[in-house]
């Protein structure tokens, strides 16, 4: 999950080695609907639509929380969510609001640092202090640094995602209790 270009589709073929796969683009906004993909018959890894791309219009904008919402509201729970933030900004509001939203529903989260290769590593450092800071993320949170392109931080993310496919999340839930919507 993420903004719109953060570079989720490109993240989900890294990590599964298939380059192809999910459909990539240079113009924000192309991933519209929910795909799913199945991982050796074991798993779902869920490409949702991004959010907070201006040029889409407010009904777009409308359902876009609909269907978030209704995904995450599903009985069967997603193990893990896997929340993207392009190493070069800021978190913007909506994903303060998707981070709540993940926590009121106790939803296991990692916050992901995307297209590292675009920035020194020292300017990666202080993009980390601040999407903590940011993100209101507890000192022990997953916060980790990646690029599909050079592939860093892959093996820690499929650390990450194996435990938490394996039931031993190192991501604490912590439900706040209030009702979230997006
Ligand atoms: N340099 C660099 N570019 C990246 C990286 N990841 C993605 N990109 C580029 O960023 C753009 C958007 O990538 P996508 O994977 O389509 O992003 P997305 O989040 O799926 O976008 P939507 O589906 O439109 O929300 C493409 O031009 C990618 O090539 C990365 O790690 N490094
Ligand atoms: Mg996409």
């Amino acid at each position: 999950m993420g903004r719109s270009n953060v570079g989720k589709s490109s993240l989900l073929n890294r990590l599964l080695g298939q380059p192809g796969l999910a459909r990539v683009s240079k113009t924000p906004g192309r991933t519209r609907a929910i795909h799913f993909y199945l991982v050796d018959e074991k798993a779902f890894i869920v490409d949702l639509p991004g959010y907070g791309y201006a040029r889409v219009s407010r009904e777009v904008r409308r359902t876009w929380g609909a269907l978030v919402d209704a995904y995450l509201d599903r009985r069967d729970e997603p193990r893990l969510a896997v929340h993207l933030v392009d190493i070069r900004h800021d978190p913007t509001p909506l994903d303060r609001q998707l981070a709540a939203a993940l926590a009121a529903r106790g939803i296991p989260s990692v916050v992901v640092l995307t297209k590292a290769d675009k920035i020194s590593g020292s300017a990666a450092g202080r993009a980390r202090a601040r999407a903590r800071r940011v993100l209101e993320l507890d000192a022990d949170a997953p916060l980790l640094v990646t690029s599909a392109r050079t592939g860093r931080g892959m093996a820690d993310l499929a650390r990450v995602v194996d435990a938490a496919l394996a039931g031993r999340p190192d991501t604490a839930p912590s439900r706040t209790g209030t009702r979230e919507t997006l």
